[in-house]
């Protein structure tokens, strides 16, 4: 079995220990750390989320896989920033947030990781964030980007709240919203009338860039 399918399995199994070790070993092998957590590691927590929605699995277990994938993308996050460009505000600040209700971070963790290391500084204001407390922030230090996560379809709802309310205090020009998660789609984030979406890590720094410098 190839390296990332046995980091899938990992994660799958719960094995902290094993995800450690095949981190360590991508990273003697040189593997790119960014494509060895989207194609092993995210790869084993699809599975574990098909699983949990089927049945097979239960919370604990979960929770155990949440676990394990973490240990694995820490042992990874070194290399990561060791490859960063960009000098640390050459594209402004970033204020990061998991949505009101929403307790899933490890995405956004990511996320935080790879725009920190493309040139932004991050105001991570974790998880669970209500709208007023992003809003207040973002207008505290005048971001040039706010980046919101959800991971489900219950708190996606609070996304439109934010935009709403920068609307209404007249401040959504000046503060421009990223949109991102498993559940959220790029029509979704055109409908709630985000300035933009990202599928990934990747695609949300390219996204963010691109925001920024507006
Ligand atoms: Co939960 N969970 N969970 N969970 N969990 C999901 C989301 C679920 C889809 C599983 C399922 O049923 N198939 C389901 C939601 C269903 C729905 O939509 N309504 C669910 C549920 C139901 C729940 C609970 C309610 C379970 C319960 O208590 N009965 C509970 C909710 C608690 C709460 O939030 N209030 C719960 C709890 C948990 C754990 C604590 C056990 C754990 C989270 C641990 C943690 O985050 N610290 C957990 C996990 C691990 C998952 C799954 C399996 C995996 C999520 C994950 O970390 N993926 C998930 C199923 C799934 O998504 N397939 C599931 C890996 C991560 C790297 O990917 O977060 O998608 P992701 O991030 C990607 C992209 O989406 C993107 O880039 C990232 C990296 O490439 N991205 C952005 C993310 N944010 C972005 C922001 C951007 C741009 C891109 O711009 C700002």
């Amino acid at each position: 079995m190839d390296i990332l399918k046995q980091m899938a399995e990992a994660v799958i199994a719960g094995d902290a220990e094993h995800c450690v070790s095949l981190a360590k070993q991508a990273m003697e092998n040189n593997l790119d750390p960014v494509e060895v957590i989207q194609q092993g590691f995210s790869k084993g927590m699809d599975t574990v989320g098909g699983k949990f929605e089927s049945g097979e699995m239960f919370l604990p277990e979960m929770m155990q896989a949440a676990e394990a994938m973490k240990g694995g993308v820490a042992v990874l996050k070194p290399a990561i920033e060791s490859t960063g460009s960009g000098s640390l505000t050459e594209f402004g600040k970033a204020v990061l947030a998991t949505i009101q209700g929403d307790m899933h971070d490890i995405g956004k963790n990511i996320v935080k990781l790879l725009l920190s290391t493309s040139g932004f500084e991050i105001i991570d204001l974790g998880k669970d964030v209500k709208v007023a407390v992003i809003i207040d922030k973002a207008e505290e230090i005048h971001a040039d980007v706010i980046g919101v996560s959800a991971l489900m379809t219950t708190t996606m709802g609070y996304m439109p709240e934010l935009i709403q309310e920068l609307q209404e205090l007249g401040i959504k020009e000046e503060l421009p919203v990223m949109v991102g998660g498993a559940p959220v789609t790029e029509e979704w984030a055109k409908e709630i009338g985000a300035d933009g979406y990202a599928k990934d890590a990747v695609g949300a720094v390219r996204t963010a860039k691109g925001l920024a410098k507006k």
